[in-house]
């Protein structure tokens, strides 16, 4: 404003000194007066400009205004909410850092873990490992069994077999057991032929010694018991006849003696002596214990009836028995 007020003085002397010759002669006012009468435009529209500026500034804050409080306040509360967010953060950076402990634990615990899932893999790896093996054995034991199948389709036959085997088992021991008889029999007679040629007589199961050195009876027992015998007993009439015809004659000792002088009479050879039995074989008279000293017997004579008592000093030839008993082979 004030350059315009400088600027229309000088434009004024200028445009005064050019029409000095057109206008002589003005009073001062005049040209105070020609700005005042031509600025008044101007100034108004700058004015009104002005007070246009400040009204529309104004409705524009009136307007503007609340909308303006509306940010300012959302700011605020976003900021507000904002710092409730910095705190959560940190809060939850608190808790982070007292989660990182559990993290650590956690990761132990996962290590543990892991271990022994490793661990149970192996075993999974191992039980497959044996299942297979197994499955194989299955397999193989799938092939025995058909084969014992196939085997035991052929049973009947074998069945069939065994019998006729079992039957000729059975003839076979039948066999054997006949041989073994053959055999005892074969040993038998070897072992009669063997006591034979020593000089034995072989009767019904006994061997018979007849020795014809005399000797007293006692003399004869001992002589009988260094041949493993004694001298004979007599139970059967067979016996005697055997034993008085073998005798040739010849009055023999047999194991017929007393126990004590007034003894009952009883066999050397622990056969028990029946009384009764044998009064058949006593000489008819006999015995007749001369003397009060025949406390042994002979075979005197070539009958049934053929003992004699006799003094057992009396030397006589002598009969010696031994049972033949068979070494089981
Ligand atoms: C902060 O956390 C609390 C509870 O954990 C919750 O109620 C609140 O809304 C959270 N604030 C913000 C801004 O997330
Ligand atoms: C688990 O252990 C195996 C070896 O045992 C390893 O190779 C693997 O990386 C481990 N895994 C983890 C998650 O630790
Ligand atoms: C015994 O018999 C014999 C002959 O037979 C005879 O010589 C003897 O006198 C008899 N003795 C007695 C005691 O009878
Ligand atoms: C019986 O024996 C005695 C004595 O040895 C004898 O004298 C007697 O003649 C015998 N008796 C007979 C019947 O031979
Ligand atoms: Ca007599």
């Amino acid at each position: 404003m004030e350059m315009k007020e400088r600027e229309a003085p000088d434009a004024h002397f200028t445009v005064d000194k050019q029409n000095i010759s057109l206008w002589p002669q003005e009073p001062p006012p005049k040209p105070d007066l020609s700005p005042f009468l031509r600025k008044p435009i101007s100034l108004r529209v700058a004015l009104i400009c002005l007070s246009l500026v400040l009204v529309i500034s104004i409705v524009l804050q009136a307007v503007f205004y609340p909308r303006l409080m509306d940010k300012i306040l959302d700011v605020t509360s976003d900021a507000q909410i904002l710092r409730g967010h910095v705190d959560n953060i940190s809060t939850l950076g608190s808790v982070l850092e007292k989660d990182r402990g559990s993290v650590e634990k956690a990761e132990v615990q996962m290590w543990i873990l892991n271990t022994s899932f490793s661990r149970m893999r192996s075993q999974i790896l191992s039980l497959r490992i044996s299942m297979k093996q197994a499955s194989d054995q299955i397999s193989v034991l799938t092939r025995n069994w058909e084969e014992v199948d196939s085997l035991s389709s052929k049973i009947p036959e074998l069945q069939r077999d065994l019998d006729k085997s079992n039957t000729l088992n059975a003839k076979i021991q039948g066999l054997q057991i006949s041989l073994e008889n053959v055999n005892k029999l074969l040993q038998r007679q070897s072992d009669i032929l063997e006591m034979m040629s020593r000089g034995w007589k072989y009767f019904r199961g006994n061997f018979y010694y007849f020795s014809h050195t005399p000797k007293t009876w006692y003399s004869a027992e001992q002589s009988c018991i260094s041949r493993d015998a004694h001298l004979t007993s007599v139970t059967s009439e067979s016996e005697q006849e055997f034993l008085y015809k073998s005798a040739d004659g010849l009055p023999c000792w047999i194991g017929l003696t007393k126990a004590g002088i007034e003894g009952d009479w009883y066999w050397v050879d622990g056969t028990s002596f029946n009384k009764k039995q044998s009064e058949r074989f006593w000489i008819p008279g006999e015995p007749n214990n001369t003397g009060n000293n025949e406390h042994c017997a002979n075979i005197r004579v070539s009958s049934s009836r053929a003992w004699n008592d006799s003094s057992c000093d009396n030397k006589f030839p002598f009969i010696c028995k031994r049972s033949y008993s068979q070494a089981s082979p």
